[in-house]
C-alpha cells in the first residue's frame, strides 16, 4: 500500500453502513459531500466576541449546493426502484441537483420553477444538464402542490424533501462535522425554507451521538425506521437555530405565509414541507427560529466574502446574519462553538452579487494606459 489510491467516491460509499442501501444498490454519485469546514479567523474579531465559528461550505458540492447530498440518495433509490423519471418543484437548487443526477443516471428530470424568481446560475444549470424545465406563473408553494398532485397521475418519482431518502443523504453533513470537530458544536445555525435540511441535520446528530449512548427511551420521529439507531437517545448534540428571511418567515409568524417575498430567492417559501418535524427539532434541541431582513442578509453575505474569502448565496448568508445578531446579544454565549451551514455557492446568483458591489472603489473604469493603471492603484491602496 502507498499513500495514493484512496479516491473519494461520494457520501453513499462513505456512510453506506448508516444509509438505506444494499450491496446491489446502483449508486448514482458525483462525489458529493466531504465539504470544507472552514474556521472563521477575521469575523469573530470584527464582532469582538470570543466564539469559535465554523462554516460548512456546502456550496462546494458538485452542483454548488447541499441539495446534492439528498439527491444522490433520492436518485439512487429511484433508479433502484426502476423509475425512469423524477420530478421536483424548486426555488432553483433542488432543480439543479435533480437535473444533474438524472443526467448521470440516464433518466428524465422534470423541474417546476417559479417564473422569473430563480437565480440565473440555477436556471442555467437545469437547462444545461438537460432537465425539462417548466416555468410556472406561481411560486414554489404552487409548484410543490402541483408536483404532489401530478405524481399520482404520471410515472414520476418526487425528489423534493418529502421523499424520505433526501433527508437520509442530507444527514451526513452532521456526521462530517462531528468527525472534524471530534464532537457536536454547541450551536448549529441554518437558513430555513422547507426545513428539510435542519431536520436532516438533527437526524444526523441524533444518530451519531446515539452510538455513544446505551440508554433507549423514546422512538426517533425523523428517520421513519430507516436508521438502525431508531429508538435511541443521545448525549452530545447542538442547539439547532433556524433563520428565515423576514418576508418569508412562516416559522416566526407561527402560520403559513401565502405571498412570501425575499431577495434570497432560494428560501422564498411560505408553506414549509417539514413544518411539524422542524418544530420538534426545536423542542428536542432547545434551539429557536428567528428572522433576518433582506438588508441584514446582504450585509452578512458581503462580510463573509470580504473578511473571509467565502462566497455564499444570499439564502445561505441568513445563517451568518442571524448568528451575528444572536452572538452580539449574548443569546449565543461567548466561549461557544458554532457551526453555520452555507447552503449554496455565491456564483449561483451573480446578479444579486454585482448589484450590491457597485461604487467607485469596487469597479474602476480607466483608459488602457500605464499611467491610468498606476493612478488607480495608488488611489485605492488600503490605508
Ligand atoms: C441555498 O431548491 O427548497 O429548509 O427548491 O437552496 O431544507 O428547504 C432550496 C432551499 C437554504 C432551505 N439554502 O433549505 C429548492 C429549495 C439554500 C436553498 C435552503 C434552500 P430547506
Amino acid at each position: 500500500m502507498n499513500a495514493f489510491g484512496h479516491r473519494y467516491t461520494g457520501l453513499i460509499d462513505r456512510y453506506r453502513d448508516r444509509l438505506p442501501v444494499s450491496e446491489s444498490t446502483p449508486i448514482i454519485s458525483l462525489g458529493e459531500g466531504n465539504t470544507p469546514l472552514i474556521k472563521l479567523h477575521n469575523l469573530p474579531k470584527v464582532l469582538k466576541k470570543d466564539v469559535d465559528i465554523y462554516v460548512k461550505y456546502e456550496g462546494l458540492n458538485p452542483t454548488g449546493s447541499f441539495k446534492d447530498r439528498g439527491m444522490t440518495m433520492a436518485v439512487t433509490k429511484a433508479v433502484e426502484a426502476g423509475s425512469k423519471a423524477i420530478i421536483c418543484a424548486s426555488t432553483g437548487n433542488t432543480s439543479a441537483a435533480a437535473a444533474a443526477y438524472a443526467a448521470r443516471a440516464g433518466i428524465t428530470a422534470f423541474v417546476l420553477i417559479p417564473d422569473g424568481k430563480i437565480a440565473m446560475g440555477k436556471l442555467a444549470q437545469a437547462m444545461m444538464y438537460g432537465a425539462i424545465t417548466i416555468q410556472i406563473k406561481g411560486n414554489f408553494d404552487d409548484g410543490m402542490r402541483l408536483v404532489k398532485e401530478v405524481a399520482d397521475k404520471a410515472p414520476v418519482t418526487i425528489v423534493n424533501s418529502i421523499n424520505p431518502y433526501r433527508l437520509q443523504g442530507q444527514k451526513t453533513a452532521a456526521f462530517e462535522i462531528i468527525e472534524e470537530l471530534g464532537r457536536a458544536p454547541d450551536y448549529h445555525c441554518l437558513p430555513v425554507g422547507n426545513a428539510g435540511n435542519i431536520t436532516a441535520h438533527w437526524m444526523g446528530y441524533c444518530e451519531s451521538s446515539a452510538t455513544d449512548v446505551t440508554k433507549v427511551t423514546e422512538s426517533c420521529a425523523f428517520c421513519e425506521g430507516h436508521c438502525k439507531y431508531a429508538g435511541s437517545i443521545v448525549g452530545n448534540r447542538p442547539k439547532m437555530i433556524g433563520y428565515q428571511a423576514a418576508g418569508s418567515a412562516p416559522f416566526i409568524r407561527g402560520a403559513m405565509v401565502d405571498d412570501p417575498e425575499t431577495i434570497a430567492t432560494a428560501i422564498r417559501i411560505g408553506h414549509p414541507q417539514s413544518w411539524d418535524r422542524a418544530w420538534k427539532v426545536m423542542q428536542e434541541s432547545g434551539g429557536w427560529f428567528d428572522e433576518c431582513t433582506d438588508e441584514d442578509i446582504l450585509v452578512a453575505q458581503k462580510m463573509l466574502a470580504q473578511y473571509e474569502g467565502v462566497f455564499c448565496e444570499p439564502a445561505s448568508a441568513a445563517s451568518f446574519a442571524g448568528a451575528m445578531k444572536d452572538i452580539q446579544s449574548g443569546k449565543i454565549a461567548e466561549g461557544s462553538t458554532i457551526v453555520l451551514t452555507l447552503t449554496g455557492n455565491g456564483m449561483k446568483d451573480p446578479d444579486t452579487a454585482i448589484a450590491q458591489c457597485t461604487g467607485k472603489s469596487v469597479m474602476v473604469q480607466i483608459p488602457a494606459e500605464l499611467e491610468a493603471v498606476r493612478t488607480a492603484i495608488l488611489n485605492n491602496m488600503a490605508q
